[in-house]
């Protein structure tokens, strides 16, 4: 018997059949033409490792080793905390891996019943520059494109995304659409595998994206290809912004972005030839200290030409984890309530009315960038590996220790988090539970079930529900299976119907998926007060760490395809053909020969912050005096520095200055 199912990994979705032993790409859904890439292909083989996390432990001190212990003790304790702790004293720490339905229960829990906003996501880390952006130009969080639009563009340009190797099978249509006639412009410091199918590739200096877009901004005006007639009826602020271009320093911008006018030139002259045109992003813009500013950057060449809202363009922020698109919908983000909603009194009214409470606080919660630094008593922990992921790795560990208790729920065993909790929950990974996530093209989809439960794994969901029963809330918290809990996330979604998420059938998912908010598309819609998008003018501030004598090199952190993350899921034994290996420093063949390094040399990299090891990788894909280092190398945050986006509150990854010595 086949089952119909989706990929876990990333924003992708693809589809995925099971025929009781293998995993075969789903021919119908969406894109993927019954192709996945490598880590689709093992997401069996990850359910089935020694690795797992299979019974709930506890230590009174983080000094000393787990017992095994059982459910019903670990509730107990965590409950027992969350009862004495200050409600603003308590975080829930979420992530874009989670489904919907566990996000659901988790936010109704914390924001509805505990009393607490402190509920927020990884997706912090990723995408919350562009969910701000989005608000702040749209007036709602919303994705005006969809992954096939590809197919009725001219012109495809990817900024500081690097597809080929983190959305693997939407990338295999982008070589097809290119095949069809579409063009591609990457701006990237690096030459990515992406890079190399692209007509044009901008090597473009670090962090200054800003400047690229307000000289395309500028140029459009100048050379009168402003859409006027869709400006007058859908866009705010336009002689505002012309008036500020008439300022800018040209000359300075350009040569910050590292571009020659030759191969901005190269750029101007695809970008006027072509009529359908889609930009896409991902962490090249998001993660800085000035994510939300460099989205807007780019966003405003969009509403300028009225490249928005038809068949073949668009803004395009590509979602990286399968779920974050879910989350956002639900409200899993701090600086949301749900369904959409703000902390407005109405919102408040609406959404306690709905769950059946009074608790809500009116205002928003602590982001996962600040929640370690708020000397929480209580943190919980959900499908994700703070220590791991967040900036300035020593003072998260430091900030950590002292957290009195720290529960994790994980379905692997060997996080880096795992060595700062109280508290392990083994959660039901992929493969043995069931539930929906929405990839980044609003497609809601379904991921069944394949094989039992492992004996003591429960849902993550289900966590949440027996922490909701055991603080007395039984009402809220008697969810039978997740259709239950779709169910009634698609009645709050009527609170605030342009998530016509209601439509949906969550029997059919699986088979038939289901995209949100077409109609938003189709009339061209936004939600800002006077229903008209909002032009931004923002410039370059240079807000990130200035590289210096002592640490003259700028850090790059990123993805290869066929690792996630951390790896708990993806390094493992059985799936070796790893076509990267974990731990490598790209640097430029000068930069190498000053330093009299070799390839494959053993090398210390240092930062302000702390230092890591690595191997050289000497490359001319990467400009000079930028380093590359893969997201594999668990230690890479010992490095990276911990300035925010001050909207968006989302870290400065890609923008660390560090120092080189061989070992
Ligand atoms: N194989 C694999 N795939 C994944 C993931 C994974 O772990 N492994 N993770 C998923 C997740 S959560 C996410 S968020 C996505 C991320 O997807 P991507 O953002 O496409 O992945 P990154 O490798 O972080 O690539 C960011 C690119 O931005 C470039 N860059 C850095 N700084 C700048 C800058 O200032 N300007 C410009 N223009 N470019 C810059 C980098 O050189 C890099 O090539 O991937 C998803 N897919
Ligand atoms: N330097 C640097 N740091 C970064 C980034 C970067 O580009 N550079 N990118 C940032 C971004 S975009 C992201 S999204 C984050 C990602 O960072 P993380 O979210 O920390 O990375 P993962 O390794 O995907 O962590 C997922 C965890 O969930 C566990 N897990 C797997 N399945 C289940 C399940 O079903 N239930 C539960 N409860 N747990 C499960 C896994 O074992 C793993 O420990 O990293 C951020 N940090
Ligand atoms: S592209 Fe993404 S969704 Fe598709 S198989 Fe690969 S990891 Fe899974
Ligand atoms: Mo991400």
């Amino acid at each position: 018997m086949v089952i119909k199912s989706v990929c876990g990994y990333c924003g992708v979705g693809c589809g995925i059949e099971f025929d009781t032993h293998r995993l075969i790409g789903d021919v119908a859904y969406p894109i993927n033409e019954g192709k996945l890439c490598s880590k689709g292909v093992s997401e069996l083989i990850s359910i089935q490792t020694a690795s797992r996390l299979l019974r709930p432990l506890m230590r009174e001190r983080i000094e000393e080793g787990y017992e095994v212990s059982t459910w019903d003790k670990s509730i107990a304790k965590i409950v027992s905390a969350i009862q004495k702790a200050p409600k603003e004293r308590v975080g829930i720490y979420l992530s874009g891996q989670l489904l919907t339905e566990d996000y659901y229960v988790a936010n109704k829990l914390g924001k509805g019943f505990i009393g607490t906003n402190n509920v927020d996501t990884n997706s912090r880390t990723c995408m919350a520059s562009a969910v701000t952006a989005h608000i702040k130009a749209f007036g709602i969080d919303y994705v005006p494109v969809r992954m096939k639009d590809i197919f009725k563009s001219d012109l495809l340009i990817l900024v500081g995304a690097n597809t080929a190797e983190a959305h693997v099978v939407f990338h295999n249509q982008i070589v097809k659409a290119k095949k069809q006639g579409l063009k591609i412009i990457v701006i990237d410091p690096r030459l990515t595998d992406t890079a190399k199918i692209a007509d044009v590739h901008l090597p473009i200096k670090v962090g200054s994206d800003i400047d690229f877009f307000n000289l395309v901004a500028s140029r459009i005006i100048d050379e009168g290809l402003v859409d006027e007639a869709f400006i007058e009826k859908s866009v705010n602020n336009f002689t505002l912004l012309k008036n500020k271009f008439k300022r800018i320093p040209k000359t300075k911008m350009l040569k910050r972005t590292g571009i020659t006018q030759e191969q901005f030139e190269e750029f101007w002259e695809l970008f006027k030839a072509n009529e359908n045109i889609i930009s896409a992003w991902t962490m090249g813009l998001n993660q800085s200290s000035q994510g939300v500013d460099k989205n807007l950057a780019l966003i405003n060449i969009h509403l300028l030409t009225g490249k928005i809202f038809k068949e073949g363009n668009g803004p395009f922020s590509l979602t990286g984890q399968p779920n974050a698109m879910g989350g956002r919908e639900v409200g899993g983000l701090s600086t949301m309530l749900a369904v959409h909603f703000g902390f407005d009194k109405d919102s408040i009214k609406k959404v306690s009315e709905f769950w059946g409470t009074d608790k809500i606080d009116n205002k928003a919660g602590l982001t996962a960038t600040e929640m370690m630094k708020a000397n929480l008593e209580v943190l919980i922990i959900c499908h994700t590996d703070p220590v791991y992921h967040l900036p300035n790795r020593h003072e998260t560990e430091r900030l950590m220790k002292k957290i009195p208790l720290v529960v994790e729920i994980n379905a692997y065993e060997n996080s880096e988090t795992s060595n700062f909790a109280h508290i392990k929950l083994p959660a039901a990974p992929w493969g043995e539970k069931e539930g929906t996530q929405t990839n980044m093209d609003r497609t809601i989809t379904k991921q069944m079930k394949l094989t039992r439960t492992s004996i003591d794994c429960k849902a993550d969901w289900e966590i949440f529900q027996l922490l909701g029963q055991a603080l007395g809330y039984r009402e809220a918290f008697n969810f039978k299976n997740p259709q239950e809990i779709f169910e009634e996330f698609q009645a709050m979604c009527r609170l605030n119907p342009h998530l016509d998420i209601y439509n949906a059938n969550y029997k059919e998912l699986n088979s038939e998926p289901f995209v949100w908010g077409e109609k938003i598309r189709q009339e061209g819609k936004f939600f800002t007060k006077n229903q008209k998008a909002n032009l931004h003018f923002v410039e370059n501030r240079l807000m990130s760490e200035k590289i210096s004598l002592t640490h003259p090199f700028i850090l790059l952190t990123g993805r290869t395809r066929d690792q996630w993350h951390s790896g708990t899921k993806t390094n493992l034994p059985k799936t070796l053909l790893y076509h990267k290996k974990l731990n490598f420093c790209e640097i430029h063949p000068n930069d190498a020969k000053a330093l009299g390094l070799r390839n494959g040399d053993a090398i210390k990299i240092i930062s302000a912050r702390g230092a890591i090891e690595s191997e050289a990788l000497i490359t001319d894909t990467i400009r000079e005096k930028t380093l590359f280092v893969p997201l594999s190398n668990r230690e890479i945050n010992y490095l990276t520095n911990d300035l925010l986006d001050s909207e968006s509150m989302e870290p400065d990854y890609n923008h660390t200055p560090v120092q080189i010595e061989r070992l």
